[in-house]
């Protein structure tokens, strides 16, 4: 397979001004006829005269020039992915019209047009719409399309597709149409069309310039009573969108689709934004407080891309961060404005360090602008993502709340109705502040995660503390060397008593409780004055930049942290070290045969945070939440898997014992059979009763067991039920196999409960996990061809089951062989997904690292290996 550079980006040769596609639609012979309007680009340096449209799996059928010339094999040629049409006028505008028919049934990929539970839908980013038909499927050809569907009226009385509805009519047999038009100029990849019986939620809502959207969610008619959620979230995030970044909605109608069987998490095409069920559909017995939140999340995510996406646009797909660092980032914002900013971004700083870093420490470690790809699909990463939201969240530290909000503004300004680069974004951003964000710019550019490394020493005669700050970043698949960045540090100091000690730099007037230090050198020292004592440091409040920072603390400096620190993620961040030290020394005891013993430290601190009255029982449930043993894997040179779980599940057992009875106070107090509440109190609560019922699980006491059991029986909402199902399945428990039995009888009919319910077992962490899974993979609710499904056994046993999936003997990497052989010819861009258990081989023992490996070699054998697993599996064994 052949690779991609970003340095051999060239501007199109050709333009399509226009667009009126006519699709006939039907499961297994769709006939596509796209009337394409072109002219040569002024902007094109190439000499050339054919016209080279891209096209996959298309069956070609008719192509005609201006109307009245038919072209024959002589004037066109084809190839597997292109149709190239010979000597095209170059002086004025021409127009082509194509025929083609597709297979929608026969489409598993779920990339074009693909059907899902009778349903035809499309996916097109990236490079889906050329399995539709020939086009020039790159974003920055920006066309105005035009869509006529026509289909049968009983399997489709439902016809969508982007913008206003222009016009329908009926046809002979049973059949109508309908035809839609956008007036936006839009890239092929923002396109989509559905079709099927659908029922719609319906409602509405006025934006700041007084004009009133009509505001439609469509699912399938048994989902919609678990719809009501998406749309209250829908009307969130536009209201937000006005008041935050002042971008008010542009079309007058908004619809939204809940597909089942989607590779992505939802697409933002304009104005028909197609969904995995999954974000979509809640009802208080059916999803998790989790859901509801992520549900509000993802709904603002592809509202928000309507802006950073779709009114400005990415010019070719190395720019991806552009609108999904910069959407992420709002959306980010949006929640934590929505629920509690401090636990939004623990929960994200959480993610981006175990699976983010564990990216960039890998062997598909890529810039948040990847200079090169051979799949695309394979770049949809946590680093373009997450870590890209981390560098626009570093612009506005650095630029402060309104300086940034002037380059947003500048930006959408400047590009509105363009397809441009980061680059572009970067220049917004320094000319409305008139700075230069030169070095900056290397975060685009530069992959891996660095170290901060910090030195402190205090001068009592001066009454100085001294910083040292130093930055070095290891090397990545292509990139040895790397230069300083631009870090913004922020810092705060607090005195030995707790109370904040003001930060002053040497020759500076100003003082202030915390202060954003700008490291640019890989060595800067940072001398702070007027301190009378010595302060205890805390560096790199609120997760100011993506880095490891290195700093030399005790387990009592750790300790004051937790208990004084003024910034909330710096006091979490306190906790989840001292846990670390601790669960590491375990994890020492355990590889030397030594006994256990938990430090009294530890004990200590969890009884302040315990015995404090916090406002936010979120955040302080996350207090009480030890690091996962996935990110203490991420933190170790070798990953020892089975000390991990022993020494973490030694602390959870002794902290349990000890506070017995602290516990189950708390978790009477905060124990509810509550259905339906979702304010933050609601919310808490549930979250600190189900931490408390967790921790006591392990104690295998008969009482417990019966509390567990009840919550389980009792629950009126499904926090509450699968939070009991997974302390019950997880621990020794009588009713364990009649729990999940009754679970699975009473949702059935659910697809996302469902999933829940795969998910757990192939979690679990008792010893036959493994048997669980191979049962489980012929149950008959089981389905290699909804990606959904696939993530809840395949994805959740590789990626969140270490202890079983890395058993000694190499059985869980070969049933991941075996998956991954099959889900290639299926769905080639779950298959490489699931290859991400396999890609950390070197970070195991040498025993394992030869068993993970073979399976990389032997997925690389299949024949029809995709291009999308090719890269992966081959760049893992280089
Ligand atoms: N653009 C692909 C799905 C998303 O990031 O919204
Ligand atoms: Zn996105």
């Amino acid at each position: 397979p052949k690779t991609i550079y970003l340095k051999d980006y060239t501007v199109p040769d050709y333009l399509i001004d226009s667009v009126a596609l006519n699709f006939s639609l039907d499961e297994e012979n769709t006939s596509v006829i796209s009337r394409l309007t072109l002219i040569r680009n002024p902007a094109s340096q190439s000499t050339t005269t054919a016209l080279v449209l891209l096209g996959e799996k298309l069956t070609l059928l008719r192509v005609v020039l201006n109307d009245d010339i038919e072209l024959t094999e002589q004037h066109y040629q084809q190839s597997e992915d292109t149709l190239i049409i010979h000597n095209v006028p170059q002086q004025h505008s021409f127009v082509l019209t194509i025929e083609n028919s597709i297979n929608p049934k026969a489409n598993t990929a779920l990339e074009g047009l693909y059907l899902s539970n009778g349903m035809l839908c499309t996916q097109c980013e990236a490079e889906g719409f050329r399995k539709i038909t020939y086009f020039l499927d790159r974003p920055d050809v920006m066309t105005r399309f035009t869509t006529t569907l026509e289909g049968d009226k009983d399997r489709y009385p439902v016809l969508l597709s982007n913008g206003n509805k222009m016009a329908h009519g009926e046809l002979a047999n049973n059949r109508h149409w309908v035809t839609w038009e956008d007036p936006f100029r839009k890239p092929c990849y923002l396109f989509a069309l559905v079709a099927g019986q659908l029922a719609c939620l319906e409602d509405n809502f006025t934006t700041c310039s007084g004009r009133q959207i009509s505001l439609q969610i469509f699912a399938e008619p048994y989902d919609l009573d678990k719809c009501g959620h998406a749309m209250q979230s829908l009307k969130n995030a536009m209201l937000w969108d006005e008041q935050v970044y002042g971008r008010e909605y542009d079309l007058d109608l908004y619809m939204i689709v809940a597909v089942s069987h989607f590779n992505m998490g939802a697409m933002e095409n304009k104005g028909l934004n197609v969904f995995n069920t999954k974000f979509v559909l809640a009802r208080p017995d059916t999803a998790t407080d989790f859901d509801y939140e992520h549900i509000e999340g993802v709904i603002g995510h592809e509202y928000f891309h309507n802006w950073t996406g779709n009114r400005v646009t990415c010019r070719d797909w190395f720019q991806l961060s552009l609108k999904e660092g910069f959407t992420v980032f709002r959306d980010q914002e949006f929640t934590g404005d929505k629920t509690s900013k401090a636990v939004k971004r623990i929960e994200d700083v959480n993610m981006l360090r175990t699976r983010q870093f564990a990216e960039d420490a890998g062997p598909m470690a890529h810039p948040i602008r990847p200079d090169a790809y051979i799949e695309i699909n394979n770049f949809y990463t946590l680093t373009v993502y997450e870590k890209g939201a981390e560098v626009v969240r570093m612009l506005r530290t650095l630029l402060g709340a309104e300086g940034f909000r002037k380059g947003s503004d500048l930006y959408f300004e400047r590009h509105d109705g363009q397809a441009v680069t980061c680059d572009d974004f970067v220049d917004a951003m320094e000319t409305a502040n008139g700075i230069d964000l030169g070095q900056f710019r290397r975060w685009y550019s530069q992959a891996g995660t660095p170290i901060l490394t910090v030195h402190q020493a205090y001068n009592a005669a001066a009454q100085t503390l001294t910083l040292t700050l130093a930055q070095t970043c290891p090397p990545t698949p292509g990139q040895r060397l790397k230069a300083p960045l631009l870090i913004p540090v922020t810092v705060g100091l607090i005195n030995t008593d707790g109370t904040a000690a003001l930060c002053r730099l040497t020759g500076q007037t100003e003082s202030s409780q915390d202060i954003i230090l700008q490291l640019t050198e890989a060595q800067q020292a940072f001398t702070f004055e007027g301190l009378a004592q010595q302060p205890v440091v805390s560096i790199l409040r609120g997760f100011s930049a993506p880095v490891k920072v290195v700093l030399e603390r005790s387990l009592d400096e750790l300790a004051f942290l937790l208990s004084h620190d003024s910034d909330t993620f710096n006091r979490w961040e306190a906790g989840q070290q001292l846990a670390s030290q601790i669960i590491f020394g375990l994890v020492a005891d355990l590889q030397n045969n030594r006994t256990m013993q938990l430090n009294p430290i530890m004990i200590q601190a969890f009884e302040k945070v315990l015995h404090h009255q916090w406002p936010d029982l979120s955040y302080f449930s996350l207090l009480l939440s030890l690091p996962s043993e996935s990110y203490l894997a991420e933190q170790l040179p070798v990953v020892d898997v089975e000390a991990i779980h022993t020494a973490r599940e030694f602390v959870v057992r002794s902290l349990a014992e000890h506070f017995q009875s602290v516990l189950r106070k708390l978790y009477q107090t905060n124990h509810r059979d509550e259905s339906g509440q979702f304010d933050a109190g609601a919310i808490g609560r549930r979250r600190i009763k189900n931490i408390c019922l967790g921790y006591l699980s392990r104690l295998n006491d008969g009482e417990i067991q019966q509390w567990a059991l009840q919550q389980f029986n009792n629950a009126k909402n499904m926090t509450d039920q699968i939070g009991a199902l997974s302390d019950i399945v997880n621990n020794p428990h009588a009713d364990q196999q009649q729990c999940l039995a009754s679970f699975y009888q009473q949702w059935q009919s659910e697809a996302l409960v469902i999933d829940k319910w795969f998910a757990l077992q192939a979690t679990c962490k008792m010893p036959d996990a493994f048997a669980i899974v191979l049962k489980l993979m012929q149950h008959p609710a089981f389905d290699l061809t909804n990606p959904n499904r696939v993530r809840s056994l395949i994805g959740a046993f590789s990626q969140g089951n270490p202890l079983h999936f890395h058993a000694a003997n190499g059985q869980g990497y070969e049933f991941l062989g075996n998956q991954i052989i099959a889900l290639n010819d299926i769905n080639p861009q779950v298959a490489s997904r699931m290859l991400g258990a396999l890609t950390s081989w070197a970070r195991y023992d040498k025993k394992r690292q030869v068993l993970m490996k073979a399976q990389l070699e032997r997925i690389m054998t299949t024949d029809t290996i995709s291009k999308d697993v090719f890269e992966v599996a081959s760049k893992s064994l280089n």
